[in-house]
Parts: structure tokens; sequence; C-alpha cells
């Protein structure tokens, strides 16, 4: 009988660890989710992952990726097969408030990753969430040869980690790849990135809980897709021959305004009337343009995305509509 495969997911109550840990049990796996410990209380941390609780196949250990010694404890108990390293403070503007623990969070955590594979096991094969934040100014299209050039300490922290992740991959023969992902979202996405806080706003304002939208710069340009899609192209990585870096996203860019434009379509309002943007929400410096080139991963390792950018957000946008009439 084939052994089950174990995979350790740190970040697994976020967006993408909860939509990669329902893919790992659909495909079988034991799957094992890093949580960080809080006193408050955990329903809302749990919610993404609450589905999955009395799976016998899934299971929680609490730790901190800050913590070498408590990534060694978690990393030698569960002897995972595979490691997908999702945790980070993952909010770009929040970066610039919190510089060092994003630093430490985003660079060293995997670093104590990885350092816990090269002493204990370097079978292990890991993944590293590395982002197209680490073009900054670079022109798009983006693809794997294009230039880091990070403008922000969340882009600084995951550039030494993405080039930490390639280094332990060529000194010490580990499976490691980094996954470069542009913007992706879902109904399970954090209230605090545009997408969300756009199709969340355009709910309440329907149910007279709000007037207005108010944004920071709405002429910026993201690659939008759709976290399900996502999760699919980590496992692939891992599942490759060899271990190498790919782009993933749709090869389609947008405004912010033009997301704004696409949901208020669907709830019938007024952009004028229900939409401000105002310069207090404005960045330090902002990435102005991001578009992927995902060839490589398309001919590598036949992953496309399947949703596209009006069908995210409508599913985005009738997702809060149904959690905002259900809190009425
Ligand atoms: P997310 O929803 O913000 O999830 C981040 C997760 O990391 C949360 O579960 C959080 O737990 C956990 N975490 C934070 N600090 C931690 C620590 N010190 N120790 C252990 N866990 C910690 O992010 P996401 O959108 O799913 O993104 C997943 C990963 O992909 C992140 O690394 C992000 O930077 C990267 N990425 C995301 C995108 C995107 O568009 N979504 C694109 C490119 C790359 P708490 O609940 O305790 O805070
Ligand atoms: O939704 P955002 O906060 O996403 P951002 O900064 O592109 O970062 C996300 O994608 C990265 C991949 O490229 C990930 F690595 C990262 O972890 C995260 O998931 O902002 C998108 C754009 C920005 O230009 C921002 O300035 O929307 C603009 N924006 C305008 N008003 C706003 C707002 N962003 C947020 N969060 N909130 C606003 O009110």
């Amino acid at each position: 009988m084939k052994k089950q495969k174990v995979a350790l997911i740190t970040g697994v109550n976020g967006q993408d660890g909860s939509y990669l840990a329902d893919f790992l049990l659909s495909k079988d796996y034991r799957v094992v989710g890093l949580l960080r410990y809080t006193a408050s209380n955990d329903s809302g941390k749990l919610a993404n992952i609450q589905h999955n609780l009395s799976n016998p196949n899934f299971s929680l250990e609490t730790g901190d990726i800050t913590d070498a010694s408590a990534m060694w404890r978690i990393i030698d108990k569960q002897r995972p097969d595979e490691i997908y390293n999702l945790a980070a403070q993952s909010h770009v503007g929040e970066s610039y408030r919190s510089p060092m623990s994003t630093a430490h969070i985003d660079a060293i955590g995997p670093l104590n990753i990885l350092e816990t594979i090269r002493c204990l096991d370097k079978n292990i094969r890991f993944y590293q969430a590395s982002t197209s934040e680490m073009y900054g100014d670079t022109p798009g299209p983006q693809n794997e040869q294009a230039l880091f050039s990070p403008i922000s300490p969340y882009a600084c922290a995951k550039v030494f980690a993405h080039n930490l992740t390639a280094t332990y991959r060529k000194s010490y023969d580990i499976f490691a790849c980094s996954g470069i992902l542009f913007n992706h979202e879902s109904p399970r996405r954090g209230e605090h990135f545009v997408t969300r806080k756009i199709t969340k706003a355009a709910a309440n304002i329907l149910a007279n809980n709000q007037d207005k939208l108010e944004l920071g710069r709405i002429d910026t340009r993201r690659d939008w897709g759709f976290a399900g899609d996502y999760v699919e192209a980590m496992w692939l990585m891992l599942q490759n021959k060899e271990p190498t870096d790919y782009v993933i996203g749709t090869g389609e860019t947008h405004t912010v305004k033009e997301f704004v434009e696409e949901v208020f379509s669907l709830a019938g309002l007024d952009i004028n009337t229900h939409m401000v943007s105002t310069e207090t929400l404005y960045r330090p410096h902002d990435v102005a343009f991001l578009l992927a080139d995902p060839t490589k991963a398309e001919t590598d390792l036949g992953w496309k995305r399947k949703v596209g950018f009006k069908q995210l957000a409508k599913m985005m946008f009738e997702n809060d509509t149904v959690l905002i009439k259900g809190k009425k």
C-alpha cells in the first residue's frame, strides 16, 4: 500500500493555507496546520478552516515561525514530506508601519524552517510563498527573469526569503521552490485587502450599513486571480522532477478603479456617489503595474488559471452580500 503523504502548512488559517488544506485533503494527504497562539477567542481565527476541524486527516500544531525551537520541535515530531511556508505578515501597507516584525516573520521565519530541513532531513520538500510585490518598479509583463526591485519593507523581506530558498536549493541540494504569485483573491480574502474591502463595502452600502467606500490610490494595476486556482500550482511545483521557481498569474491586468467599477455595476451603485479616493490612505510608495507572464508554469506544469476577473469579482460580491444579509 502507498504511504500516505504528510504536508505541513504554515499560515493554514489564512486565505491560501485554508484552500491548500482543502486541496491536499482531497488528494488524501495528512495535513498538519501551523497556527499562531493567541490568547483571544479563536472563533474568527478558525473561520477558514472550521470545516476541516473534524477531519481525521487534519490536525493543528501551535507555533510561531519566528521561533526556531518551535519549528524544529514540530517538524521533528511530524516529519512531513512537504512543507508549504505560507505564513507571513502579508499586508504591504502594514509593513511600512511594522517593518521589524514584518522582516522577522517574512525573512527569518523561512530561514528557521530551511535550517531545520538542512539539519534534520534534507528529503523534506519546501515551498516558499514569494510574491510579485518583489518586482516593485520593474516594468511588466514580469516573468522569472525580470529584475527584483522591491519598494516596501514587505517586498524586501520576501526577496531575502526568495534568495535564501534558491541558496538552500543550490548549496545543500534541498528540493526547495518559490512560487512568485501575483495577487490572488477569494471570499476568504482578509478584509483589509482592496478587493475584499470593495466587495464588502458594496454589500454594506446596499444594506444601508455604509454610505461611502474610502480608498487610497485607484490607478495602480494588479494581475488578480482566484486563490483556489493558485494553490494547485504550489502543489504542482513540489511534484515536479526538478526544483525551480515559477511565476503564477493570469496574464491580465486591471486598475483598482476597474475592480470597483465591476463590483459597483453588479450592485447597481454609482461610483461618483459612493466611492472616494483619499491621499491619507496612500502608501509611501506603491507598485504601479503588475502583469504576470506565466508561460513557464503553463508549459512545464500544465497549470492555467480557471477563474477570470469578472467571475472573481462576482464570486466575492455575492459571498459578501449573503454574509451581510445573514448578519441583519
Ligand atoms: P494571509 O491570509 O494574510 O495569511 C497569512 C497567515 O500567516 C495567517 O494564517 C497568519 O496567522 C499567519 N502568520 C502570520 N505571522 C505568523 C507567524 N509569526 N507564525 C505563524 N503564522 C503566522 O495571506 P495569504 O493571502 O493567504 O498569503 C499566503 C502567503 O502568500 C503569504 O506568505 C503571502 O505573503 C504570500 N502571497 C500572497 C499573495 C496574495 O495575493 N494573496 C500573493 C503573493 C504572495 P494569524 O491568523 O495568526 O495572523
Ligand atoms: O489589496 P492590496 O493591499 O494588495 P497588494 O498591496 O498588491 O499586496 C497583495 O498582493 C501581493 C502580490 O503582489 C502580496 F504579496 C501581498 O501579500 C498582498 O496579498 O492593494 C492593492 C492595491 C495597492 O496599489 C493599494 O495601494 O490597491 C491599492 N489600494 C487603494 N486603496 C488599497 C486601498 N489597498 C488596500 N489594502 N486598502 C485600501 O483602502
